[in-house]
């Protein structure tokens, strides 16, 4: 007899086989509560090549250890791939069409953009505190982190995201350059003095536990770690809590778990964060 999961919704609980969907394969974390708003598997909608935005996202569904397919990274012959998810963006009568991936779907509810996908999901997952003002500051947080993904972005696109970055190398020099020198410094003295002033301690960012914004700061200095080594590593030398929290985070036992699965993509250089020596600081 097959083992089945109970997944809970308002009290009630019904039973699937684990691993399946009517989508497919899911994925779980290691062990932990499975509890989904509508009933249904989350589906997350992503480019299945790059850990890009999409990251955050699967991140949060992984440190709660929530259930959900990654929808293009699926087999087409099961309704997923890509194709599926350019159903979604090029459906031009749905009232809520996302402009961009990462979306995440919830049944019926379509939600899009990175910051808001986390704070839909974070009081579901448990990646928030309860309190109005903790949960404002956690999303002030998460979009200041997009900002900076987004000027990380542009340091090897800064003309037009549509161009080779061969074609406007010149412009990404000089980008890179003053986001090396000024940018990285003065976001990571922030994240840590946010860090040093949290009245509940110095571990996490917002309130005396773990958010999503946690879990994004642990990826946003990943992927400057891989892009702007030697940048990185300087600003990191004067912001010991942003350090310490990205370790914590890194050894939590479902995000540990995760980053050595192979569903953890590797970066490369058709992401948001790519390694082009000649963008980070000169070395020596
Ligand atoms: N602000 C959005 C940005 C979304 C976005 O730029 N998505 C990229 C991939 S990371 C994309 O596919 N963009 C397509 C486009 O802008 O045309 C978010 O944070 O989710």
């Amino acid at each position: 007899m097959r083992r089945r999961l109970l997944l809970r919704r308002s009290g009630r609980a019904r039973s699937v086989r684990p691993g399946s969907s009517r989508l497919g394969r899911w994925h779980t974390g290691h062990g932990g509560p499975v509890r989904l708003q509508s009933g249904m598997t989350y589906e997350l909608h992503y480019w299945p090549t790059i850990q890009g935005r999409g990251e955050f996202v699967r991140l949060a569904l992984e440190a709660a250890g929530a259930a959900y397919v990654d929808v293009a990274r699926g087999p087409e012959a099961r309704q997923q791939g890509v194709p599926a998810l350019l159903r979604v963006l090029h459906d031009e009568r749905a009232p809520h069409r996302p402009f961009a991936p990462p979306f995440l779907k919830d049944g019926a509810l379509v939600v899009g953009q990175t910051a808001a996908i986390l704070q839909y999901l974070a009081p579901t997952l448990k990646l928030v505190a309860r309190s109005e003002q903790a949960r404002l500051w956690t999303q002030q947080i998460q979009l200041t982190i997009g900002d900076m993904v987004t000027e990380a972005h542009d340091t090897h696109h800064p003309v037009g995201a549509g161009l080779h970055y061969e074609d406007q190398k010149p412009e990404a020099l000089r980008r890179a350059g003053e986001f090396c020198r000024d940018r990285i410094p003065k976001f990571l003295r922030w994240f840590e003095q946010i860090l040093a002033c949290n009245p509940a301690g110095t571990r996490h960012l917002v309130a005396g536990r773990l958010s999503y914004a946690d879990l994004s700061l642990f990826q946003l200095v990943e992927g400057l770690r891989y892009a702007f080594s030697r940048a990185t590593e300087a600003s990191l030398a004067t912001t010991p809590l942003v350090l310490a929290l990205h370790d914590q985070v890194g050894r939590l036992p479902r995000v540990a778990a995760y980053l050595r699965s192979e569903r953890r993509l590797p970066f490369n250089e058709q992401g948001l964060f790519r390694r082009y020596p000649e963008l980070d600081l000169p070395a020596g």
